[in-house]
């Protein structure tokens, strides 16, 4: 039975189940949420807990969130790039960074750019502010972390890196990393040079113009 993943190619979780996939070239039909795709999302309607994407289908397996989704990957159809290490303690600096990347650079940048999709008037300037405050910590702790190391834990790319890309290409987007955090924007450049996150930047260019901050004019 082939793999299926429901998602979008602009959407930053897409992304990050997106990059375990294309790291292994592990088969797999991409089925595309949107106006265009309504058999799709009537599919993802009935097996998402929560609307939310990505959801990966094995056969009569439906795996929703993209760590559990990059978790059953690496134990169900493994490949070269292991992403979650086989020593327990060494798994668990992977899923602690992926949680870090997670909580306090995707959701404030999330918060940020969806503030940026409401009207006017219900924007939450409170709420923008302290979706700022939050990355200006996390860049803080991520420039230090990331100032003695090329991957995010252990030494080699793991669950935690496809959790950083997303975050990371577009936190830097809403909220410029700029000359502040070196060690960021190194590896930054460094994920972006890996091919399985490459290849979904290039695949959500034509969705640029949809960006509700305007899409810088770079990366
Ligand atoms: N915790 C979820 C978050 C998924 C998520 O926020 N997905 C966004 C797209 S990047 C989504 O489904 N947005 C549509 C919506 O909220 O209605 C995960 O890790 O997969």
């Amino acid at each position: 039975m082939s793999l299926e993943l429901f998602g979008h190619p602009f959407s930053s979780y897409t992304w990050k189940a997106l990059i375990a996939l294309y790291e292994n070239d592990t088969p797999f039909a991409f089925r595309t949420l949107g106006p265009d795709h309504p058999g799709n999302g009537a599919a993802f309607s009935a097996l998402s807990p929560v609307g939310k994407f990505p959801v990966l289908v094995d056969g009569d397996r439906a795996i929703a969130e993209a760590t559990a989704i990059i978790e059953y990957l690496d134990v169900a159809h493994p490949g070269a790039v292991r992403l979650v290490p086989d020593d327990r303690i060494a798994a668990i600096e992977v899923r602690m960074l992926d949680r870090l990347f997670d909580n306090y650079v995707m959701t404030p940048m999330q918060t940020i750019v969806g503030d940026a999709l409401r009207p006017d008037d219900q924007r939450d300037a409170y709420g923008v502010d302290r979706a700022r405050a939050m990355l200006d910590t996390a860049y803080a702790w991520c420039d230090r972390h990331m100032a003695t190391r090329d991957w995010a834990a252990g030494g080699a790319f793991s669950l935690a890196d496809c959790a950083a890309g997303p975050s990371l290409f577009y936190a830097d987007w809403v909220h410029p990393i700029g000359d502040r955090f070196p060690a960021i924007a190194a590896y930054r450049a460094r994920l972006l040079a890996r091919p399985g996150i490459r290849r979904c930047v290039d695949e959500a260019r034509p969705y640029r113009p949809l960006f509700p901050l305007g899409a810088p004019d770079r990366d």
